[in-house]
């Protein structure tokens, strides 16, 4: 039932703007006059897996505090100081678009296309919002640099395909009903959204018997909301976890030999893929017949913190209880070596045979059979006449040595760079400065104006990314614009979202700033297409229909039902690799075997057996707890996404603030030794950088870890110690060897008391 709000005189369902949450939902918006007043969610009658509630997280439900902050950038300006300095002066429309379109065409003429850069950016996933609007103009001029891969999901996204060949390896989610055990391998998913309605499934999946375990050095929210044990794992050990419980399984019998036999390659000597006869199988890695290492529960034990015996138990729980799902997180991939913690539990869910079956899961990056799911909610950005493509965290790289690079920093489509990045045009992004690693050094970077020469920024705020802009271009929020949105990762549902109220002072859509440049550039009838906003939605709409949902109704119809959605039942979950299951030799996998590889010879061929192996290894993190590095910074430091932000964007509403403060957690054992009492402010520091924070002490972090949510924004005092307490002071631009990925989980730190409340 409708309540009314009090004071509102219209209310329109849409979806939640689409930044990168990990979720896509429903609200209620209730409107007076041009303003925002309350926010509720979704209304629909329905409680049944097949089409669930899509119900809105608190920050959803808190939008209004974001939408309706008074300091929100009102019109382009451009730098009066110093880079970095923040200062400005307002300039018109006129003398922006100018100013854009001179610097792409003088940048391009002078160092090739190839020299400008749209940094990754996941502020907006909503069609006429995001930074696809501005790839899409630099695709009509002569094209810029591209990338690949992700800050979300770099490792998993890579080494998936290593063993299945494809990055569809998920079943539909009501599956989750079928499972008798599931383990969330950390996976937080009733904070960090994985998919609105995750956190429900599991719920109906436990409401049907199913035991749930949660392994993260965290007692997280779903560890305390969704499991029934939580096994604390020291960060960045669970490479060695999974291993000792595949040598409990070899050497209990209790693997599937049937199943690996006829649908893997590379468990053991009798089954290794052509010409790797001679080559150090999985098995023989397990049992330590090569290294002389077995890779025992007791060996385990002491590099993860998880007592032999729970290894044991958990080993033959997960190996004799039918189906069950071992769900892989993307927080133990966002470190060093993280791709073998990705291949470990691939190989986990196929020598216990729960590849291909209902309520057994093939683990990896779990795209969503039969397809892959949704995910086209982005403005088509055409051909990019740049064929290089660098991987999204090296961009600061190729800021300082682009000229250098080539295949071997990750460079593909192109033998080698051949310039540095010499223009930035950031939309919907806070990488540069808060999101990627080492904030330090980022800023120093794009302080010299020797190196990147003209950085323009496009956002809703004047983000600590911002201060850093040459030009700043003032974006609307998806309230104030057009948009369409599907499912984050799961689900089935395509959701609209109107334009609900006027954006203030002369802010603009991504897409309508594009058009503006565009129409200097002279291609203004190209980027158009003679749409507005409106019009590609109505374009998406008609794509819709035709890609994936038939009956969908046209844009009209929607909108007049106000209904903000358009969903399809899922009565019969697909489930991954079901005909590979049944017939292997009929449905082979796209490897280069056909088969599951747990031995890859694409990976052995690489000869980089130390870091990239054939087989899953643990291999020790280049910054641990084992290492003499661990003298200075004894601490391991987590940036974990936290409820009340999506990443920095919500991290300037005091509102979710008050109710989430940031701070470190810490463990009473390591609170008593430093003297600390809870709400003590505590300093965290390590070779790159120091931040200050209060502190809470709980059991609910492990000895030894620190928890410090990522996403705070950057605030250096004049020592340059951070007072908003941003993780990425701490973390390393060193990436990992096979995905070039991010591994900013990977953190050593020192800590001590700063103050007392
Ligand atoms: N509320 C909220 N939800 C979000 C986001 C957000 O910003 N806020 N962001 C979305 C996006 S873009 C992404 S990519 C995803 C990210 O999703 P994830 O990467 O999965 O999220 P994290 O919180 O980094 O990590 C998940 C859990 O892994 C644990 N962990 C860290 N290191 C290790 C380790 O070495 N071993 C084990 N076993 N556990 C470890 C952390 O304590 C955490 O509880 O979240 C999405 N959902
Ligand atoms: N230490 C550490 N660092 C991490 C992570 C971690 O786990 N640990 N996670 C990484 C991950 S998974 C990700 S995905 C990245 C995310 O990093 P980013 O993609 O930079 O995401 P946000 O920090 O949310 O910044 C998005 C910006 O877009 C702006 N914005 C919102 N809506 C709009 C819009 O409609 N138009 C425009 N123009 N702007 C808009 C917001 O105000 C915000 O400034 O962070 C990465 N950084
Ligand atoms: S999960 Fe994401 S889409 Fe859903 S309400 Fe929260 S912020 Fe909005
Ligand atoms: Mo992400």
């Amino acid at each position: 039932m409708i309540e009314p709000v009090p004071g509102a005189d219209r209310m329109v369902r849409t979806g939640c703007p689409a930044h990168n949450c990990g979720g896509r939902c429903l609200l209620r918006v209730w409107v007076r006059g041009n303003t925002i007043i309350r926010i509720d969610t979704d209304d629909r009658p329905t409680d049944e897996p097949a089409d669930p509630q899509l119900r809105a997280c608190i920050r959803g439900r808190a939008y209004r505090f974001r939408q309706n902050r008074t300091d929100r950038l009102l019109y382009p300006m451009k730098r009066t100081g110093k880079r970095g300095e923040a200062k400005f002066a307002r300039v018109s429309w006129d003398e922006a678009f100018e100013t854009m379109a001179e610097r792409i065409v003088r940048t391009r003429d002078t160092h090739g296309p190839a020299s400008l850069f749209v940094p990754y950016g996941t502020g907006s996933y909503s069609l006429t919002n995001g930074r696809s609007t501005a790839e899409r103009l630099l695709n009509l001029v002569g094209g810029s640099l591209g990338f690949y891969n992700s800050y979300s999901w770099a490792c998993i996204s890579a080494a998936t395909p290593t063993v299945y060949g494809t990055a569809i390896t998920g079943n539909q989610r009501q599956d989750w009903l079928n499972a008798r055990l599931i383990l969330m391998w950390s996976w937080n998913p009733a904070e960090m959204r994985d998919g609105t309605n995750s956190e429900y499934f599991i719920k109906k999946a436990r409401e049907r018997g199913a035991r749930v375990v949660c392994l993260d050095p965290r007692q997280t929210l779903s560890a305390v909301a969704l499991a029934d044990e939580w096994i604390p794992v020291r960060p960045g050990t669970d490479t060695a976890l999974m291993s000792a419980m595949a040598y409990i399984m070899i050497t209990e019998n209790l693997h599937d030999r049937d199943f690996i036999r006829t649908h893997c390659v590379g468990f053991d000597e009798t089954q290794m893929p052509a010409g790797m006869e001679g080559a150090e199988s999985y098995k023989d890695y397990i049992l330590g017949s090569r290294d002389g290492v077995p890779k025992t529960p007791e060996w385990a034990e002491a590099l993860t913190a998880v007592p032999r015996a729970t290894i044991a138990r958990l080993a033959r729980e997960y190996a004799t209880t039918k189906p069950a799902v071992l769900y892989q997180g993307y927080g133990m991939q966002r470190r060093a070596y993280g791709e073998q913690a990705v291949r470990a539990g691939c190989v986990l869910a196929a020598i216990t045979g729960n590849v291909g079956i209902p309520g057994g899961w093939a683990g990896g990056i779990a795209l969503q059979a039969p397809d892959g799911g949704v995910g086209w909610a982005i403005l088509p950005v055409g051909e990019n006449p740049v064929q290089a493509l660098i991987p999204s965290f090296l961009w600061s790289e190729a800021v300082l040595r682009g000229h250098t690079m080539g295949p071997a920093d990750g460079v593909v489509g192109a033998d080698r760079l051949g310039t540095d990045i010499k223009l930035i045009w950031s939309v919907a992004s806070n990488i540069l400065i808060n999101q990627h690693s080492n904030v330090n050094r980022s800023a120093e970077i794009l302080a010299d104006e020797n190196k990147v020469e003209f950085l323009a920024v496009q956002d809703n705020f004047l983000t600590p990314t911002a201060r850093y802009a040459d030009l700043l271009l003032p974006a609307c929020t998806q309230f104030e614009t057009w948009g369409i949105q599907d499912g984050w990762k799961y689900g089935e549902e395509v959701i609209l979202a109107p334009k609900i109220v006027d954006p203030p002072g002369e802010v603009k859509s991504d897409y309508s700033i594009g058009a503006g440049i565009a129409a200097k550039l002279g291609v203004a009838e190209a980027y158009t297409e003679g749409r507005d906003e409106h019009g590609w939605v109505g374009w998406a709409v008609d794509h819709y229909r035709k890609m994936r949902f038939p009956q969908i109704p046209g844009l009209d119809a929607l909108e007049a039902a106000n209904a903000g959605l358009y969903a399809r039942p899922v009565e019969t979950p697909a489930v991954a690799f079901a005909d590979f299951r049944r017939d292997p030799a009929a449905h082979p996998l796209p490897t280069p075997s056909g088969k599951i590889e747990i031995f890859s010879k694409k990976l052995f061929d690489m000869k980089r057996p130390d870091d990239i192996p054939a087989v899953p290894k643990y291999i020790r993190e280049w910054e641990s707890p084992f290492g003499p590095e661990a003298a200075d910074f004894p601490f391991q430091v987590i940036g974990h996404h936290t409820l009340s932000r999506v990443h920095s964007t919500h991290g300037n509403v005091p509102e979710l603030a008050e109710a989430f403060p940031q701070r470190v957690f810490i463990n009473p054992l390591d609170a008593e030794r430093r003297g600390l009492r809870d709400g003590d402010t505590v300093k965290v520091w390590n070779g790159r950088g120091a931040l200050v924070l209060p502190c809470r002490i709980t059991g609910r972090v492990m000895p030894g870890v620190l928890a410090i949510p990522q996403g705070a924004w950057w605030a250096p005092d004049a020592e340059g110690l951070d007072r908003g307490g941003n993780v990425n002071v701490l973390s390393s631009e060193r990436w990992t060897p096979y995905a070039f990925g991010n591994a900013q989980h990977t953190i050593m730190a020192q800590a001590a008391k700063a103050g007392r409340r």
